[in-house]
């Protein structure tokens, strides 16, 4: 399987999150994408490429323009003004509050996120513009025939929203993948999402539409950050109906609960007759990741991408969470050797 990977993941480095009233380190760091790729290496799974520039067309076709302006140039205002640390969030137009946008930057940036959880740094929008063609040269190669590619995206992209940035996200490199397919002749893709936690972004952005089917189980939210999206109920609205499906788990949930909503996500996938298929392709539901509450073990991973593999349907893996760091290259890349392992299964 072809992998795609920039360097350019490093230019962003965010310094801290909020924990337990601390700051702490930030758990989305650079040794995440670099344990994966040596893992890739490891495996032989196959030729790892540099991402293609498609410019800023197809991240349009998913997020509004404002936004992506107000992004691009965040850090430069930012630092601007004197400032030289991370650029973060601290007011939202929460309940009660007006959904206007303010004029200076740190309004802004409130208005354009959701959490405290997306630090800004001098080379956050190059990393993301970077993991946005990663994805994108990956959906290339699958429109040129490939069966499967990897894009090893970073930082990650489910949370981000049309115009809203959060939970480590900024752009939604799956979305704008899928929306790629769509744009070049497709008329029914589906969006798997197997992160840990709820894709929220992903949900919002295709939640009125058909031709995007998006399922993701992850922690309910009533316990689980994002906490305010990825509920069961959430089928869709308009055209959309029927087409988004959520399934929330509690804490503790092993292979046996997972692997069972995977199932019945795999049916409504085929169901949905789906031409491609993205995966959001996040492992912090690994047992020792250090921010979730599932119980998958590293084999898991390999049954996880069997059972994928199983639906016949070109894929596209698009990486997301996992922050067990030392595990992260081991349970991301079982994916997709379980992916390869049950194709040659079929096709020997
Ligand atoms: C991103 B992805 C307080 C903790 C907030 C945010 C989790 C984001 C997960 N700083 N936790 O879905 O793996
Ligand atoms: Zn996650």
């Amino acid at each position: 399987m072809l992998t795609i990977y920039s360097d350019d993941h490093r230019l962003h480095h965010g310094r801290c999150e909020l924990i337990d009233g601390q700051l702490m380190p930030c758990f989305e760091m650079p040794s995440r994408a670099d344990h994966v790729l040596e893992r890739i290496k490891i495996r032989e799974i196959g030729p790892v490429l540099a991402p293609q520039d498609f410019g800023r067309d197809p991240i349009l076709r998913v997020h509004t323009p404002d936004y992506l302006t107000f992004f691009e140039h965040a850090w430069q205002r930012w630092s601007d003004m004197g400032h030289t640390g991370d650029l973060l969030p601290f007011t939202w137009p929460a309940r009660t509050l007006r959904q206007v946008k303010p004029r200076g930057l740190l309004g802004e940036l409130g208005y354009y996120s959701f959490d405290a959880g997306a630090p800004i740094t001098a080379g956050t929008w190059q990393a993301a513009y970077s993991a946005a063609q990663v994805a994108l040269t990956a959906q290339a190669a699958i429109q040129n025939g490939a069966h499967s590619a990897f894009a090893l995206c970073r930082p990650p992209g489910h949370h981000a929203a049309s115009d809203v940035m959060g939970g480590y996200c900024y752009l939604n490199n799956a979305a704008i993948a899928a929306q790629a397919f769509l744009d070049q002749g497709h008329d029914r893709v589906a969006i798997l999402d197997v992160d840990y936690h709820h894709g929220n972004g992903t949900q919002e952005i295709f939640y009125s539409r058909s031709d995007v089917l998006f399922a993701s189980i992850h922690g309910h939210p009533q316990a689980e950050f994002p906490f305010f999206l990825g509920y069961a109920d959430e089928e869709g609205e308009g055209e959309g109906i029927g087409f988004n499906i959520n399934y929330p788990l509690p804490a503790g949930s092993d292979w046996t609960t997972w692997s069972a909503a995977l199932e019945q996500a795999c049916q409504r996938i085929e169901a949905h007759a789906a031409q491609v298929l993205v995966i959001s392709l996040g492992v912090d539901t690994f047992k020792d990741d250090p921010i979730s509450q599932f119980k998958l073990d590293s084999p898991d991973y390999l049954r996880m991408g069997e059972r994928i593999a199983r639906l016949g349907i070109p894929t596209l893996f698009v990486m997301e969470g996992g922050y067990a760091v030392a595990e992260i290259g081991i349970n991301a890349v079982n994916v997709l050797e379980g992916f390869e392992r049950a194709l040659q299964e079929v096709h020997p």
